[in-house]
């Protein structure tokens, strides 16, 4: 609760002369909208939500803010899954949302300049008109923002072939928590000038500047794609068959891996059962390849089709038309919201060397017998990229609270050792950074904890997310 001496308060004023008093909100109704994101349940209510609209608008409040100290948490759409948005420490939530415009489509050089406002797939449907593609495409694409991809260096099912958003970041305007407003690089495909700046910036989950310009590169749109969804009677030979088909020479442009109870929930959440799953099937994946010629891509989905065989799958679902594999995937996006609906749950994202999935995968379960959880896992089976949705069920809240979290850490001992990590695309956030020491030794920390103080020497940035600030 704010006292008439809360240093926010006191700035309310000065705010409203920045971006106007229309966009300075105290009303609890507003606060609570932006007290949660997509990570489980949790709730925390900033002291006032700003939303402005340009960088130099930031940048005012930035000075303000670091000078008295007042703790900022940038937000975006809050689709996040690890609690980047969360305003843990209360303070300014600084919504990013008036910040929509795409600025410049630039068709000579195959790039896109945009305000990080921008809803991912308005972007994407944007230079699609113009024949181009902007290949990361994260579940929420329908709803996240292309700043909050940039946080997260989200990746989604066309990683495999085309790569994360790190991969597709040129250059970006950010306004640094001291108020100065700097660009990290140069609109360039090549660049050895220096430490990247843009790099470091990408996936640092709104920790070191807000980025108020981002430029993109994009890729011609590919102009043919089809679609298959194979069941297995065996998750593990689903997972074994993910790295023969590589091996094989092909290149996806997904490859995504379902077990049964992922799909058959969100069949009921969408109320769709265009999938009939026979009673001796435990998992799918479903494969898409794309290019330009369909000769080729037809030949691709044989030669997948007849290695899959060898990995005892059951009938594949191959896509007719465009209206099947629209469904097809809206059922693969829609997995994580089934799953939130029908438990509380959390969410693990852990990624392992390609190959290593099938263990991985048989780990979790053997994990969570012995813990007496269950798990639905789903994911970017291509990237060796697992989410583990592990669900409450009948466990009591102490074990929820407790014994639990043993688990999730034996989880994750288990993808260090497979040589993988603890988070592909959700990033750490609040709710992952206590698991960091398990990946990163104190020299590791100490050095990324160093990065933060030489940016926001305050602290006062996105603060307490991946680490606890010193
Ligand atoms: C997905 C999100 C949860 O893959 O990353 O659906
Ligand atoms: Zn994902």
């Amino acid at each position: 609760m704010l006292t008439v001496d809360s240093p926010v308060l006191r700035q309310l004023d000065a705010f409203r002369g920045i971006v106007g008093a229309d966009w300075v909100f105290v009303d609890p109704e507003v606060l609570d909208a932006y007290a949660s994101d997509e990570t489980e349940d949790l709730h925390f209510l900033p002291d006032v939500v700003l939303k402005p609209r340009t960088a130099a608008e930031i940048s005012a409040i930035l000075r303000i803010c670091n000078r008295e100290r007042i703790p900022v948490t940038p937000r975006g759409a809050g689709t996040g899954l690890s609690g980047g948005a969360l305003p843990h420490l209360g303070g300014v939530l600084l919504s990013l949302e008036r910040m929509n415009s795409i600025t410049e489509i630039d068709e000579r050089n195959l790039q896109v300049t945009t305000e990080p406002g921008v809803i991912t797939e308005v972007l994407q449907n944007a230079v699609r008109e113009k024949g181009l593609f902007y290949p990361p495409d994260p579940s929420s694409r329908g709803s996240c923002m292309i700043g909050g991809n940039i946080a997260e260096n989200s990746g989604g099912p066309k990683a495999v072939k085309y790569g994360v958003v790190k991969d597709y970041v040129l250059n970006l305007e950010v306004v640094l928590p001291s108020g100065d407003i700097i660009w990290t690089g140069a609109n360039v495909l090549k660049n050895a000038t220096g430490y990247n700046l843009t790099q470091l910036v990408v996936g640092s989950e709104g920790t070191l500047g807000i980025v108020t310009k981002i430029v993109l590169r994009l890729l011609p749109h590919p102009q043919h794609d089809l679609l298959m969804l194979v069941p297995f009677r065996s998750a593990e030979n689903a997972c074994a068959a993910v790295s023969a088909i590589f091996r094989a020479g092909y290149t996806p442009s997904a490859m995504e891996f379902m077990e049964r109870d992922a799909l058959e929930w969100v069949m009921r959440f969408v109320d769709n059962s265009i999938v009939a799953i026979g009673d001796d099937i435990v998992a799918h994946l479903l494969i898409e390849v794309d290019g330009n010629d369909v000769d080729v891509l037809l030949k691709d989905m044989e030669g997948i089709a007849a290695l899959v065989a060898g990995f005892d799958c059951g009938d594949i679902l191959f896509a007719d038309d465009a209206q099947q594999k629209a469904e097809l995937w809206k059922l693969r996006r829609r997995v994580g919201e089934a799953v939130k609906s029908n438990s509380i749950y959390k969410e693990e994202d852990t990624v392992v060397p390609r190959a290593e999935l099938p263990r991985l995968l048989a780990g979790v379960k053997s994990i969570g017998n012995k813990y007496g959880f269950h798990s639905v896992c789903y994911g970017h089976a291509g990237d060796g990229n697992l989410h583990v949705n592990i669900i409450k069920g009948d466990l009591s809240d102490e074990q929820w609270n407790g014994s639990l979290k043993d688990g999730i850490r034996e989880i994750f001992a288990l993808v260090k050792d497979l040589g993988g990590t603890i988070s592909g695309e959700h990033g750490i956030g609040l709710v992952q950074k206590e698991y960091m020491p398990i990946v990163f030794d104190e020299v590791q920390l100490s050095l990324m904890r160093g990065i933060k103080k030489l940016f926001d020497p305050n602290g006062i940035l996105n603060a307490g997310k991946i680490f606890e600030n010193d």
